[in-house]
């Protein structure tokens, strides 16, 4: 695990925070500390469109890991079986005409009462093995977890994104002065007032804004090493336009987190 710290100048005055490993924990992501979150803590949230061939593997994949625990936000804008896969396996689908990635999740984020919520893409490409050692780094302080998928070099990833990720983190790196290594990943946990405090402008370049706005104020913000596999189903990312929105996204919101310090 790498650990962020940045200068907080807010809420910590100036401190940085601190880079603690970990401490051993159960499988079922939580210690035998009562004020421990535990999977009954946990939202995970995704967009949906069209994901009829990946959604059950999703779903059950989360009902495996959390033993039925967490619950399940759909924002869907679907015209397949989607929403109806989703909804047989008990999770909550807030329908939404398809507006683009970043508007869907946007909505999905806000929508849990649970404090810890974890965002994921509904395609199979994330591990959901990896939410009980999310949800340690959440108990062991982090406001923000995020899937690092470059670490273990991500062969699965279509070799042209696989560059553009890096580019995109080494563009953020330079620009907001700490080195990030997966911007762009959509597999994240976050305490919820993170999501909640925060005012989010982003559509495709959503997820960049949601590592980089934290990051910049000083929140916790923690990478994690994780699996990436390929894809079930059809990309709905054009690999030009969607990572010249990123970039775009990327250079806007650096600035506007650097002018928000003076
Ligand atoms: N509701 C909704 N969901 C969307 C929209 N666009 C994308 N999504 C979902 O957002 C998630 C991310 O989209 P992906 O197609 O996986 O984009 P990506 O991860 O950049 O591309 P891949 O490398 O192909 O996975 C998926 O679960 C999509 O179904 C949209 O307009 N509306
Ligand atoms: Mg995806």
């Amino acid at each position: 695990m790498s650990s962020i710290t940045a200068p907080d100048d807010e809420a910590t005055d100036g401190a940085d925070s601190v880079d603690v490993d970990a401490t051993a924990r159960g499988d079922d992501g939580s210690t035998d500390t009562d004020d421990e979150y535990t999977f009954d803590d946990l939202s995970v949230v995704m967009g949906t469109y069209n994901e009829e061939e990946a959604i059950a593997t999703v779903l059950d994949d989360v009902e495996r890991v959390t033993d039925g625990k967490a619950e399940v936000v759909c924002v869907d804008g679907s015209s397949d079986r989607t929403p109806e896969i989703a909804r047989e396996r008990g999770a909550t689908v807030i329908e939404q005409e398809p507006q683009g990635y970043g508007v869907a999740v946007r909505e999905a984020v806000l929508t849990p009462d649970r404090p810890v919520v974890v965002t994921t893409d509904c395609d199979d490409t994330y591990p959901m093995e990896a939410l009980p050692e999310f949800l340690a780094e959440i108990n062991d302080g982090a406001d923000v977890v995020s899937g690092d998928r470059l670490y273990h070099g991500a062969d699965a990833m279509p070799a042209f994104n696989r560059f553009g990720n890096h580019a995109f983190a080494a563009l953020a790196s330079v620009l907001m002065g700490e080195r990030v290594h997966d911007t762009t990943t959509g597999m994240r946990a976050y305490r919820r007032e993170v999501v909640q405090d925060i005012g989010w402008t982003e559509n495709t370049g959503l997820s960049a804004e949601l590592l980089i706005r934290p990051l910049m104020r000083g929140y916790d913000v923690r990478e994690e090493p994780i699996e990436y596999a390929e894809r079930l189903g059809e990309t709905k990312l054009d690999p030009i336009e969607g990572g010249a929105a990123i970039a775009k996204s990327i250079a806007t919101v650096c600035l506007e987190e650097r002018l928000r310090r003076f």
